[in-house]
């Protein structure tokens, strides 16, 4: 390959793997009991970004990911529709370009695989699936309330509903794992029909989203594993993150809606340990697709030439909720006819060791470990990167490393993360968050962030990612100069005040961490 990987090597390929909903430490190089070799051994053989950062929510960083925009200019903050002000309709505009837009022009084979939630509410609707918008080939799962049966889907430009009773569905059918496969042979079909030309592959896990399903052997090799409890295992996980360098910070309080483990009956805890097995079950299944793929780039002789992205679209959730074909409480943990959720106490120690989780912008709704794997790409290998960035940041730093310019028609936000990758230097940023009313500054060492409702509180991030020491009355010149910052960038970036959106969230309410 040696003639072939300095050819190649203007062009690398590029892979983006995104999981749904994974905590900050749910990987086993981030502290978890999860086992998770594959993903593992990108981070030992790449760079980790330990102060990385998405958008608290599923489309919203989805759309940040494939624009480079914050979700709000991007129309895409909500899916409020048309009526709505702009930031929130839903409908990312045509000329809005996305990452696999501005490659596919540029010479590179486009791919998707996976969950989109990119679709136009009112106009254009057709337009603004993958194909339309610069995808070669999708698989593209619409519905994800049965993972092994899911409601609808997109395979390349057909639409296919599952019939109604589930048992009509190919009974080996599991999300993750066709996932993993339709991305095998897309990569083979390409180095097979387009072998000169370098790809981007998009592969949009829809795990560990709930509901909480999972094949029951891997479920059985976690099954027992998580007895003592969230409040050990937040402990637990701390300690592996402080001891690994990765963040070292008083862990922040159990959260305020989760019980005491202690508190719970012996059965109560032996159903509580079944859900977070099928989570990690979840989680253990796209790492065996992830060495799948690294295997496959192996045998073809591509891994060193190509750029493998992983991250997580937001925090562990706490949501309680039963959709899809309903939960069978008879129906063994994980298996189709149930319909689980994480819940507070298993998403709080998801996110260890940060407060709050999915749709929040304290640390735990917006963190995710970013792992970048590039053997060619003279990166500082097994390092862990202190660079605070965002998911705005991948469109930038993927046009770096393929060497194309961005376009100049467009103010980006974010900024190409390709010299830290490389030198592991870092300096001062400024980035912000808007999500269901909850805000977010982050400058510098500092970060000042809201709950909707709840006054402005400043942290320290330096010691306390936790977000345990309020220092808003200690320092109230700083915060009121971060929160004008704020202010600034609402304006200029289409964000509106939440209660301004009120008739078209009627129902709105943080309600959701209770049954
Ligand atoms: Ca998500």
């Amino acid at each position: 390959m040696a003639e072939s990987s300095l050819a190649a090597y203007d062009t690398p390929n590029v892979i983006v793997v995104m999981v749904d909903d994974m905590g900050y430490s749910d990987l086993g190089c981030f502290g978890s009991a999860i086992e998770t070799p594959a993903i593992d051994s990108l981070a030992s053989g790449g760079v980790t970004f330990n102060n990385f950062y998405n958008t608290a929510r599923c489309w919203s960083t989805r759309a940040s990911l494939m624009t480079g925009l914050y979700p709000h200019q991007s129309n895409k903050a909500m899916s409020f529709g048309s009526k709505a002000p702009f930031g929130y309709q839903g409908d990312i505009p045509r000329d809005t370009k996305f990452i696999s837009e501005l490659l596919q022009t540029r010479g590179y084979s486009t791919y998707h695989v996976g969950k989109w939630h990119l679709n136009n509410r009112t106009s254009a609707v057709e337009q603004s699936w993958p194909l339309g918008r610069g995808f070669d080939n999708s698989y593209c799962i619409v519905s994800q309330n049965n993972f092994f049966a899911p409601w609808r889907m997109r395979d390349e430009s057909q639409i296919i509903v599952r019939p109604k009773d589930p048992r009509q569905w190919p009974q080996d059918y599991y999300m993750t794992t066709a996932i993993g496969q339709r991305s095998r042979d897309y990569l083979d079909s390409h180095l097979r029909d387009s072998p000169d030309k370098p790809f981007f592959l998009y592969v949009a896990h829809t795990a560990p989203h709930f509901p909480l399903h999972a094949p029951a052997d891997v479920i059985a090799k976690y099954l027992g594993k998580y007895m003592q409890g969230w409040d050990e295992e937040r402990k637990r996980r701390q300690s592996a993150l402080r001891q690994k360098g990765i963040v070292k910070t008083k862990l922040s309080e159990r959260d305020e809606e989760a019980v005491a483990w202690n508190s719970l009956s012996r059965e109560e805890q032996i159903e509580w340990d079944s859900r977070m097995a099928v989570h990690s079950a979840m989680i253990d299944v796209v790492d065996q697709e992830v060495g799948r793929l690294v295997s496959l780039l192996k045998k073809r002789g591509i891994f060193e030439d190509t750029v493998i992205f992983f991250l997580s679209d937001n925090g562990a959730s706490a949501e309680v909720l039963i959709r899809g074909d309903g939960d069978d409480v008879t129906a063994p943990p994980g298996s189709a006819a149930s319909y689980e959720c994480l819940e507070v106490g298993w998403s709080n120690a998801c996110n260890t060791p940060f407060r709050q989780h999915k749709m929040w912008t304290h640390e735990g709704g917006i963190s995710t470990p970013l792992i970048v794997h590039w053997p060619n790409g003279r990166i500082a290998n097994g390092t862990i990167n202190k660079q605070v960035g965002h998911v705005i940041d991948l469109v930038p730093t993927i046009m770096d490393i393929v060497k194309k310019r961005l376009p100049s028609t467009t103010n980006y936000p974010g900024e190409s993360l390709l010299g830290t990758i490389r030198s592991g230097n870092t300096r001062g940023r400024m980035l912000f968050w808007e999500h269901l009313g909850n805000r977010a500054i982050r400058h510098g060492y500092w970060k000042a962030v809201l709950e909707y409702e709840q006054p402005w509180q400043l942290y320290d991030m330096r010691n306390d990612r936790g977000e345990t020491i309020d220092l808003a009355k200690n320092r109230p010149a700083l915060l009121s100069k971060l929160t004008l910052k704020w202010d600034d960038w609402a304006d200029a970036s289409s964000v509106v005040p939440w209660p301004s959106l009120q008739e078209f969230h009627p129902n709105y309410r943080f309600k959701y961490k209770r049954k």
